[in-house]
């Protein structure tokens, strides 16, 4: 199972700590939101702590840009050595600006949720083969599931098997329970499964790969 820790669930003061006990896990990945705070009404973590977090771990690093305009954070993107970047789908440029992830070696994903008609996901599908599902709303952690998103979820991971789906948000043991059998899902880990349990990561990860 592949599960990638949501950094900006962790607790931000100790994210150094956090990073070195999430990493004697058996964690994938680290999963790194971007907020503007014009697409979503939040800021999250931030370029500088991008490449902080960089400097510390070899895990790919997989970026959620939840941005208008990607063009500001080009210059970025590419001084951060980041493994993944996904993007939705919605805005304008997305054919251009997976052209501009490619062409510097970066994976481009694209985000999706459970509206998300098969026509337009075989039209995605064109584009990328690595998908991050939403399962709420983007801009916070701590949220519900939006009603309906597992039965769209399902149809996905059964129909494309020859594509990635990472799940992100709401994401909780008995979600992972169902859903660990489709060998294409993986697991973005926030406060659902994995922060402020007061419990060790290991001991957690461990139940969540059972
Ligand atoms: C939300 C963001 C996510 C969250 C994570 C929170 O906009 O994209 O990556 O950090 O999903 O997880 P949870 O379990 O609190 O919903
Ligand atoms: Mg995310």
């Amino acid at each position: 199972m592949n599960f990638s820790p949501s950094l900006m669930c962790a607790n931000q003061l100790k994210l150094m700590e956090e990073i070195e006990n999430l990493e004697s896990t058996c964690i994938s990945s680290f999963h790194i939101d971007i907020m503007d705070g014009v697409f979503v009404k939040n800021f999250a973590l931030s370029w500088g702590q991008v490449q902080a977090i960089r400097k510390v771990t070899t895990l790919p690093l997989e970026v959620h840009m939840m941005v208008k305009d990607l063009q500001p954070h080009k210059e970025f993107i590419l001084g951060s050595n980041v493994d993944v970047v996904f993007l939705h789908s919605n805005p304008l440029c997305l054919r251009q600006d997976i052209e501009f992830l490619e062409n510097n070696g970066i994976l481009p994903g694209i985000v999706i949720d459970k509206d998300v008609s098969l026509e337009e996901f075989q039209n995605l599908k064109k584009l990328s083969s690595y998908f991050l599902y939403m399962r709420v709303k983007p801009g916070f952690a701590g949220q519900k599931p939006l009603p309906g998103c597992d039965t769209t979820l399902k149809l996905l991971l059964t129909k494309y098997q020859d594509a990635k789906f990472a799940v992100d948000g709401a994401v909780n043991k008995e979600f992972i329970k169902i859903f660990k059998i489709y060998s294409n899902c993986n697991f973005v880990l926030g406060t659902s499964a994995l922060f402020n349990k007061r419990r060790d990561y290991r001991e957690l990860l461990d139940e969540l790969s059972e």
